[in-house]
């Protein structure tokens, strides 16, 4: 049964578990229902009740009579509006919990990163001089509030991309006003009798995916650092292995920095940890799934566990005293499960509820006392484990390359820029960058395309930025190690090894794409690489894509520029048309074009030759993989066979 669900060992492991126990996930649930054909390729209607509209075979049209196209594109906007709505919401509580920190309404939040506030302040034409950082980060919060409903006037963080490319987004229309205005009006758009052009309905779509990244994302981003810390370095462990058998295991899961932040605090209270103890407990071990995990591992090294589709077999291990959830990406089957182990699903979002499940509502203005009662909560619940079964698989990894700390990394202090990947990027020592990010999918082989497309592009001198899901699976199979550097290409080892970094970033959680458009912005202003981000040799792929989110990500890269390719399967396969504007068309208009593309190894064959198109459209050195590292002292292999690299077992785990 487990047979080619997962390349991850210990989520096999598991998935015999749930066969012998009869449990299901969502392993099985997605081979027990079929995608709705129609739905799949995005033609069916159902905005208003005169239908649904099913538009297959003769009926081409629904009974309103809208074309396929506008269903279609229709259906792709609402995506794209409900994906920016989820990051834009998320980003607004980190504003809040902002606010009420520097009004000392929430007195357990301190602004960490006093060098990133001013950073923002200047960003929004905060005044800082003089001013005290409460005063600072109450001008702060309250202007980023406004930059969310800005009804005219754009989104501010415009203003950090190149040149070129606001020019381009104000000649097309598409710079954003506040993302609530732009969500709203793509909602009113695809409301039945509205907007009926496929095209027009696309380009709003852009525009409101671009207030998603330039906007609700990278505010998130940006509050976060300066709440919690900008990430640097740091060593973490990750997979089911980091459990233990002995110590309250508590797991965050979701995506709100705000609770996990303070359940790293309440984690390590000497007074919960000897209510552990009292309860027969060593110790208190936190640890995370999915991108809550990213966050606090970027900045406080937590293990994490899993991703998407770790959660539910996370559970089988019996070991797992409470999973604290939040909001987005959290399957409703997790209450499930759970009943048939002693775990207790926390809900603690105001927005977000399970049946089934127990809620203690986070509330930031008294977040440790929440925190502590949930951590009591998980250790209550220790005594009553059953079972345990921890599958023995851990691997190491380095997390918390921010892009304040790539800049850093190429020059220290004094000299931090883009100069050196410029060079080696135009030199072609490095090919190009990629970023690779998104989720997981149960219809494709877990981890499998993630994993197999990263180390693809490293052993083509191409350097990977990731975030979110895929980097967890990178994390998983220790390709966010320095050891796998032995296998990248060796132009791009070279480069890593010189400025000391492996050739797999991970850059955070899936908000955290924000972060890449900061990167290609200062790849694209740095100079030798052309003016706009359309013109660097870079791509994007999201190779198990699942989430509405995802496909903002896709969209707001491709309106900045990224050329980016889906795996999976085509959400607009149902009309060429739409298929064809958002690729070709969107590629004349904005440099860039949506592409999905199923076969991981055709998504690198393209990703490679966009590359090289890039490269000779900027008349650089063509790329040959032999050119660099020749010295002998050094060949890739020399730590480790290639047949440990094939087996993914290159980074000696740690305990
Ligand atoms: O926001 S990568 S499955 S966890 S949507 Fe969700 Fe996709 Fe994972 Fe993070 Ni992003």
């Amino acid at each position: 049964m487990a047979n080619g669900k997962s390349i991850d060992p210990a989520i096999v492991e598991m998935l015999q578990i749930a066969q012998a126990e009869g449990i299901s996930t969502a392993f099985d649930r997605a081979e027990r229902t079929a995608p709705c054909p129609i739905g799949h390729t995005g033609n069916c209607c159902r905005n208003c009740f005169m239908g649904p509209c099913r538009l297959v075979g003769k009926t081409t049209e629904g009974v309103c009579g809208a074309t396929l196209e506008t269903v279609v594109a229709r259906n792709f906007a609402r995506w794209v509006a409900a994906g920016a709505a989820a990051h834009s919401d998320h980003g607004r509580g980190m504003v809040l919990t902002l606010l009420a920190a520097a009004k000392g309404e929430a007195p357990d939040f301190k602004i960490k990163d006093e060098r990133k506030l001013r950073k923002v302040a200047g960003y929004l034409g905060v005044k800082t001089e003089g001013r005290s950082v409460e005063e600072i980060a109450i001008d702060v919060a309250n202007e980023a509030l406004v930059n969310f409903g800005s009804q005219k006037e754009e989104v501010a963080y415009l203003r950090r991309a190149p040149q070129k490319r606001q020019a381009l987004w104000r000649r097309l229309g598409i710079a954003p006003r506040g993302v609530d205005r732009e969500v709203v009006e793509l909602m009113h758009r695809t409301n039945m009798g509205t907007d009926q052009d496929a095209e027009h309905i696309l380009t709003q779509t852009m525009r409101t995916s671009l207030a998603d990244g330039w906007g609700g994302s990278m505010l998130s981003t940006d509050i976060s650092d300066i709440l919690f810390g900008t990430p640097t370095p740091v060593a973490a462990r990750s997979n089911l292995g980091v459990l233990r058998e002995d110590e309250v295991n508590i797991v965050v899961h979701g995506h709100e920095p705000t609770l996990s932040e303070m359940m790293v605090v309440a984690a390590s209270d000497p007074e919960s940890i000897e209510y552990a103890k009292s309860k027969g407990a060593k110790g208190i071990n936190l640890v995370g799934i999915c991108c809550t995990a990213n966050e606090i591992l970027m900045r406080r090294g937590i293990p994490v566990i899993g991703n998407l589709l770790s959660q539910e077999l996370a559970i089988l291990t019996g070991a797992i005293d409470a999973m604290v959830v939040d909001i987005q990406c959290v399957m409703q089957g997790i209450v499930s499960v759970a009943g048939h182990y002693h775990t207790k699903i926390i809900t603690t979002s105001p927005k977000a509820k399970i049946s089934g499940a127990t809620h203690i509502e986070f509330d930031e203005h008294r977040a440790l006392e929440v925190a502590k009662l949930i951590i009591r909560t998980g250790i209550d619940n220790f005594p009553n484990r059953k079972k345990v079964h921890i599958p023995d698989v851990v691997d190491r990894l380095v997390a918390g390359f921010s892009h304040e700390y790539i800049a850093y990394m190429q020059g220290g202090i004094y000299r931090e820029s883009f100069r050196p990947l410029n060079d080696n990027i135009m030199n072609g020592r490095i090919r190009g960058a990629v970023g690779v990010v998104g989720c997981n999918n149960p219809r494709v082989t877990h981890d499998s395309p993630h994993i197999s497309i990263v180390k693809e592009l490293i052993r083509n001198d191409v350097l990977v930025v990731t975030t979110g899901c895929d980097a967890i699976a990178c994390a998983k199979q220790g390709l966010l190690t320095p050891e796998v550097m032995d296998y990248a290409g060796p132009g791009l080892r070279e480069v890593c090894q010189a400025i000391g970094v492996p050739p797999v970033l991970h850059v955070g959680s899936c908000v955290d794409n924000s972060r890449i458009l900061t990167i290609l912005t200062q790849m694209a202003t740095e100079g030798g690489l052309g003016e706009d981000i359309s013109d660097l040799p870079v791509a994007g792929i999201c190779p198990e894509w699942m989430s509405e989110k995802a496909i903002s990500i896709g969209t707001y890269f491709v309106a900045s520029g990224v050329h980016t390719i889906f795996g999976v399967g085509s959400p607009v396969s149902g009309s060429k048309e739409v298929t064809s504007m958002i690729n070709e068309g969107w590629t004349e208009k904005v440099g860039a074009g949506l592409e999905f593309e199923p076969d991981w190894q055709k998504m690198v064959e393209k990703v490679l030759a966009h590359i090289d198109a890039k490269r000779t459209a900027l008349r650089l050195e063509e790329y040959r993989p032999t050119r660099y590292a020749r010295s002998e002292s050094y060949l890739p292999g020399d730590s480790f066979a290639s047949e440990v690299y094939q087996q993914g077992k290159y980074s000696a785990a740690g305990p």
